[in-house]
Parts: C-alpha cells; structure tokens; sequence
C-alpha cells in the first residue's frame, strides 16, 4: 500500500486519522524527528486543541525549518484543523507565539454574544463551482474550533488560494484552502464520514480539481442541527457487554428476574447508526467495571473496533476521574482520558468527578486549582475535547424565595401544585442529589474549560415524553459553551420541537432508536422536511 508520513508531535486523537487513511488505501508512516521530514513524500501535519500548544511543541521539537521546506519544495502537504491554523502568520489564542507565515493572515475567535463558542458541528467548506481535493458544495464537514480564519472575499484568492468557505451565525469563515499540492483543512476530514474520507483520499491521490457537477450543487451554507446516538454500556448479569438503557436510570427488567436489559453488541449498534446519518455517537460506560486492571478496560477495546469503521466523533464518558488501578498504582483522570483518545476517542465526558469539583470550586471562593479533570484534561487535549456530562433531578419549592438555588416556573406543576423548581446536581448515576443547582454546575464547569455540556434529565430519561426543554432553556441562559439536550425523546417530533422552542446546539437520542421505533434517519428527514437544516448521510 502506499505510504503517507504523519507528524507525530502532539497529544490528540491520532487513531481516528490513521483509520480514515487506512481506510481509504494508504499506510502510515510516524515522522519522529526533524530528519524523518525528507524522507516524506506526501506529509500530513494534524492538530488539535490550543494553536499556541500547537505550535510551541513543533517548534521545540526543531520541524518548522523541515515543514517550510517541504511545502516550498511542492510536494504535497495536508493541515488539518490546528495544522491549518499554523500555516497563517498567528492567531488571537495566542499571540506571542507565530505561526509558520506560509498564507498571509491572522486567527480569530469566533464572537459569542449570540452563539455557543466553540463552534461544534457539521458546517459546509463551500468551493461553489470546482470540486477541489474532493470538496463537495452539497457536503458538510464535522469542525471543531474557537478560532478561525475571517474570510475576506478576494484576500487569499489574490495569493493563489482555491478557498472553501463555511458560515457560523453571522460569520463567514475558511473551512479549507488549497493551491498546488497543498490543501489544509480547518475541518476533521477523518470524522466526516465519506464526504471527509473522498477528501483525504483525493489528496492522497493527488486529484486536485474537477468540475462540480449537478448533482453536487451547494446546499445552504452553515451549521446543521445535531442529532447524537448515545450508548449506555455496562456487563450484563452473565458479564457480557451490552447495550442498556434505564427508566429514569433504572436499567433493569420489571420482569424476568430483573435482569439488566439487553438491547445488542455496542460496536454494531454504533456502527448501525452511524450508517443511519448519526452526526456523533456517544458511549456512556455506566459501570465501573470493577477488578479490572485499567489498560484491559472493555471500552478501549470496543472504542478502537468502533472507530475502524465509524468516522464521526466518538464520545466517551463514565469513570473519568483519579483513581487507583487494580495493582494499587494511582492513575489520574488525565491518564485514563488518554487511554481513550489512544483508543479512538474525540472527546470524554465527565460526570460525578464534575460535580465534585465544582463543590470544590465555589468552597474555594471560584479560584481554580488547576487539578481537576476538567482543567487537566481541556490543557493538555484543548477544551472540545472535554464534555461535563450533568444528571438533574426537578425539586419542586413553594417559591422561589423558599431555596437559594435557580429556579425556573414550570408549566408542569409538583406532587402539590408547586409552580416553582429548581435542578439539583446528582452524581453516581443519579444515586447521589447534591445541594448545588444546574446552573452553579454548568458555570463553573465552563469556567474550568469544559467545552461542551451533556445535559440529560433523570425525571425525562426513557419518558419518551419529549426533552424537558425548561431545563434546556435554563441552561443554555447560563453559559456560551454549546449544550447537548438529552432524555425523553421518543419521536421526530420531539427533535422538532427542543430544536425550535431553544437554542440548543445539539439533540441525543437512545431508546428510541435502540428499540428500533425510529431511525436516525426518519429523524433527520423529519427534521429537514420542516426546514431544518440537517446533514444528509452520504453513501
Ligand atoms: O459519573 O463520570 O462515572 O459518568 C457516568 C455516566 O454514566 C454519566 O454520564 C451518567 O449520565 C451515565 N449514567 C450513569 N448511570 C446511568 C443509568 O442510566 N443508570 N446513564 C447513566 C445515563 C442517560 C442518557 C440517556 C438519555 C437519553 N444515561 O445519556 O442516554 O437520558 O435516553 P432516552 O432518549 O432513552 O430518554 P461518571
């Protein structure tokens, strides 16, 4: 199989890359040293997280001199996300540190007075009339970044620059530039499924340019609305593997002895709906698996048979948090993040450990320690890749004068015809209430630089009664970082409905889809029938 080099600099999600190159026919080689670089003929330089990060371990690292040369000797060369940033002069995120001055042009971020930042999704890389390195103006690509190239009509294209242009709210933005043998990508072509793929395969290829065709015409511009599978995993009484799903998180069986409900094999249902146009898929490992030693962890291993075939973003959350192996060696929340990243993970999601951390947090007068997960794990992996996943629980109060948490007046009134509740944080999968309120959680989470928020629902986990969107509402008036709305869904319509009654930046589903009364697909053709904008699953 032919050969492509891959820079091997920087923490991240390599795995997925490596997939997706293998996928589409080639090998990888691991450029190691500055050395290494000449030997390369096609090179791919990825990147992932902080720009300055980024750039200060290549440079350290003595490969900016081989990079420079060569991308000025012509041979083909692929950035992608952090590995597109580097290639302009520098960026706001941190300005101290340069980038390698190949484009002319500055980063910046993305402006969050009206929308969540980072920007997470599938959005477009528009190159209107010429299909370039297999961009298509009908496709949409899986981004994930705080900071970007304000495109300026004419600018780059004055350089020689083909440029592919996406829209966030008001903002129009590279998502991919390209001249000669170069291409970089701000977008994450190895998680874009085969729209991603047919781009990483046509710059292997070499296959710079051809017309766009009819059927390939540009669909609107911006960020679709995401529709997440989600997985909750745990060993079944027999010790199996399996694929659960609780009622207000209780996973097991009214009948047959109460066994833990079996609803199939994690890996092929992952795949199932990822064939079914899901935009990301979610694994929630809901037991510890206990008396395992953490390298032999079963989810590594369904993360990396899942990611060999999936190529949309992985998440996984469940027992993210410090804690002693098998053998009495202390392992941080840090390690076990990265075990997950090795293993095909984009991003981990973290629950009780949050929780606890921003009791921590607010004790501590809002000083951050600099200890916890969260901080550790967004430092040294950048902050999409970290997901506070929260587990609320409605309390009903007289009023709100009667508790000092937030409270929201609900149209579904309590036990008592109370009009008043308040969320209260729990941990252990819902086993656990603590006196802190959603939104005390999800703002010091933020500000401990957690990138997104799960947010499920214990009272609306497996209703299907439709999302608790007052919860949603809430939530998304506290915070910038995107929200994913979660528990209750049971029909297209529900998606419909979070999506048009908040501004939630992202929907997930399980029972529904695991108990096959809908698809992935039915939801995202319902939801593009009333005019909303939904990415198609490309075959
Ligand atoms: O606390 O960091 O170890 O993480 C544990 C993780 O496992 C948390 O993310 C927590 O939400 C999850 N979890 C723990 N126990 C359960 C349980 O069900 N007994 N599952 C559990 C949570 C909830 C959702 C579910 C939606 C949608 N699952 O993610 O998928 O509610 O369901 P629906 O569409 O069928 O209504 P830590």
């Amino acid at each position: 199989m032919p050969k492509v080099y891959l820079l091997d600099y920087v923490a991240g999600n390599i795995r997925s890359l490596v997939n997706a190159i293998e996928k589409v026919g080639y090998t990888v080689e691991w450029i190691k040293s500055p050395e290494d670089v000449e030997k390369a003929d096609k090179l791919i330089l990825p990147g992932v997280g902080h720009f300055g990060h980024c750039m200060t371990q290549i440079s350290n690292a003595g490969y900016l001199p081989a990079i420079r040369k060569h991308i000025e000797s012509g041979k083909p060369f692929m950035g992608i996300c952090v590995g597109l940033q580097s290639l302009f002069e520098g960026s706001s995120e941190n300005s101290s540190v340069p980038g390698l001055g190949i484009i002319k042009g500055h980063l910046d971020r993305f402006d969050d007075s009206s929308k969540a930042v980072p920007h997470i999704g599938w959005n477009s890389a528009n190159t209107s009339d010429k299909q370039v390195f297999g961009l298509r103006p009908s496709s949409k690509y899986y981004y994930v970044h705080s900071y970007k190239v304000p495109y300026k009509k004419g600018e780059l294209e004055n350089q020689g620059w083909t440029v592919a242009t996406a829209r966030y709210g008001d903002e129009e933005f590279v998502g991919a530039v390209a001249k000669g043998n170069i291409l970089a990508t701000q977008f994450h072509p190895e998680k874009s499924g085969v729209a991603g793929l047919r781009v990483l395969k046509a710059f292997l290829d070499g296959k710079q340019e051809s017309e766009v065709n009819a059927a390939i015409k540009a669909v609107e511009e911006g960020l679709t609305r995401r529709v997440i599978a989600c997985l909750d995993v745990r060993t079944n009484d027999q010790g199996d593997l399996v694929v659960t799903k609780g009622d207000q998180y209780d996973v097991r069986e009214k009948s047959e002895a109460g066994n833990v409900r079996n609803l199939g094999k994690p890996v092929e249902m992952a795949r199932k709906y990822y064939e079914q146009g899901a935009d990301e898929v979610t694994f929630l490992n809901i037991t510890s698996f206990r008396d395992c030693p953490l390298k032999d962890l079963p989810m590594l291993e369904i993360l990396r048979k899942t990611s060999e075939t999936v190529f949309v973003p992985l998440t996984i959350g469940g027992g993210i948090r410090d804690t002693t192996d098998t053998d009495g060696t202390k392992v941080s929340a840090l390690d076990i993040a990265t075990m997950y990243f090795k293993s095909g993970a984009d991003k981990v999601s973290i629950g009780s450990d949050a929780v606890t951390a921003a009791e921590e947090y607010y004790a501590a007068g809002k000083k951050l320690s600099g200890k916890t997960a969260i901080e550790q794990i967004s430092q040294a992996y950048g902050n999409q890749a970290v997901v506070v996943s929260v587990d609320p629980k409605r309390i009903y109060v007289s009023e709100a004068a009667a508790t000092k948490h937030n409270t929201v007046q609900t149209k579904y009134p309590g036990p008592n015809g109370e009009q008043t509740c308040w969320y209260a944080c729990t941990i252990k999968g819902g086993r656990e209430t603590r006196d802190m309120d959603v939104v005390e959680l999800v703002a010091a989470v933020e500000a401990m630089g957690a990138g997104e928020i799960l947010l499920n629902c214990i009272d609306k986990d497996g209703t299907n009664s439709g999302f608790d969107l007052e919860l949603i509402n809430q939530v998304k008036g506290a915070i910038k970082i995107p929200v994913i709305a979660s528990s209750g869904a049971g029909n297209p319509g529900h998606f419909e409905d979070v999506f048009a009654k908040t501004t939630t930046d992202a929907a997930l589903g399980a029972g529904m889809f695991h108990r096959g009364e809908y698809t992935v697909k039915q939801v995202k053709d319902f939801l593009g029938e009333k005019g909303l904008m939904v990415r198609q699953f490309e075959s």
